[in-house]
């Protein structure tokens, strides 16, 4: 396995020497138009390096849709292979260092393993996922009608006991959270009382959060529809925050773009959450129907940044418990899913970067004078900037590549991984 093909650093650096000199020529500009605002442009090179976004193991697998799916040459069959397609993500990019793991999909024969191959790539481990939305090969009871919540307690009880493996497995190879997202819900008026479901559900978190060890989190996420249509137990972010709280203080709430009602204000949301110290992180993608998991920032950017917008808030006013964990969360249908993931983590850069450069103490003057025009417009000021050579250049002196698309076409990472891995059916990829 070791003598799979990696993109090298060398071949890397050859790909950037052909840009360098163009990405000075822009960096310098923008650099002194920021300094017009005697702003450093290595300050925000600094922070594009410290941003980190996890990737799911899930996606780097090709998604599909409940139609059908058209499978990429070249995917990872097991573990060990989707760990080094989120090595050549990281590589190019160099803030994707972390992979979030979907248990069973990824159970490691051996954890221990595992870490080293990750390790040796220089990958880490972010949050655990619980996965008790679908049945599994031999097991005894049927989540068709709920898990953490359903009305028999045997099958809760399975759905504690799978979540709490989740935290010993994570343990092993040094994650230190755990992401609970349950499909409980019902699609007829009647099917469920809500009272009592959701009592059953905050009693098997309970039971979950009481083996969570001191220095893990618990992320739940909420989803107003899908896969149950009428209701769901975690509905939104309401939901969330009261189970959140009920929990205790290691509980927080994660915020899925694609788990709102269409046009709902999710940087309101997301300034709800801060505001009350239960913003635990994300799961990027975007939206333009419903839970669509796009490509993040590909339909609405604006919205991306008023995001980072609240987050950057956040992080200057120094607030508590403020240390969101990102990640990507996408279904890539069409595209080669390494392309989607890096120019994915990257919007996450750029809509972070973009919210540095908000001017807060004009936005503050004129929120305070009622100036709702020069308020969107400071905001756009930022928003429309053009923070590319920022990027560029953080990944650049990162060891990363300036153009990670281009770099990863002329590498031929997929068509020499589509000889390494011969296609087998069954790769577990989905919606979550
Ligand atoms: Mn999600």
């Amino acid at each position: 396995m070791s003598n799979n093909f990696e993109i090298e650093p060398d071949f890397i650096a050859e790909q950037n020497a052909k840009k360098a000199d163009e990405l000075a020529e822009d960096f310098e500009y923008l650099a002194k138009k920021l300094k017009r605002r005697n702003l450093d442009i290595q300050n925000f090179v600094e922070k594009a390096k410290s941003l980190q976004v996890a990737v799911p193991s899930w996606g780097v697998g090709t998604g599909g849709t409940r139609f059908a799916r058209f499978p990429n040459v070249g995917e990872p069959r097991n573990i060990y292979e989707k760990l080094e397609d989120c090595a050549a993500i990281n590589s190019l990019v160099r803030s994707t260092s972390a992979v979030s793991l979907h248990i069973p999909w990824d159970k490691p024969e051996s954890p221990e393993t595992l870490k080293n191959f990750a390790s040796e790539r220089g990958l880490t481990f972010d949050a655990m996922n619980s996965n008790t939305f679908q049945d599994q090969l031999g097991q005894e009871h049927s989540y068709k009608f709920g898990s953490l919540s359903h009305a028999d307690r045997d099958t809760r009880k399975q759905a504690i006991e799978h979540n709490l493996e989740c935290i010993e497995l994570g343990q092993k190879i040094g994650s230190n959270a755990l992401t609970v997202w349950v499909g409980d819900g019902s699609n007829f008026a009647g099917q469920s009382n809500f009272r009592h479901a959701f009592e059953r559900y905050l009693d098997s978190m309970r039971e979950i959060y009481a083996k969570l060890p001191d220095d893990w989190r618990m992320f739940i996420e909420h989803k107003m529809f899908e896969p149950a249509f009428y209701s769901t137990v975690i509905s939104d972010w309401g939901t969330n925050y009261i189970a959140a709280k009920e929990l205790g203080e290691k509980a927080f709430c994660l915020v899925d773009l694609g788990h709102h009602a269409p046009n709902v204000n999710i940087e309101q949301i997301v300034s709800r959450l801060i505001q009350f110290g239960k913003l635990g992180g994300f799961h990027f993608n975007d939206s333009k129907y419903g839970d669509d998991d796009l490509d993040t920032g590909s339909v609405k950017p604006f919205q991306l940044f008023l995001i980072f917008n609240e987050l950057v808030d956040a992080e200057l006013n120094g607030l508590p418990n403020f240390k969101p964990a990102y990640m990507l969360d996408q279904s890539h249908n069409v595209t080669d899913p390494i392309e989607s993931l890096m120019l994915s983590a990257v919007e996450v850069s750029r809509a972070y970067v973009q919210a540095l450069l908000v001017d807060r103490e004009k936005l503050f003057e004129a929120q305070k004078n009622g100036d709702a025009l020069l308020a969107l417009s400071t905001l756009k000021e930022a928003f429309t900037t053009d923070v590319s050579p920022i990027l560029a250049t953080a990944r650049q002196e990162s060891g990363g590549a300036i153009e990670p698309l281009n770099t990863y076409r002329a590498s031929s990472y997929r068509n020499i991984k589509a000889k390494e891995r011969p296609a087998k059916l069954g790769v577990s990829a989905g919606i979550v």
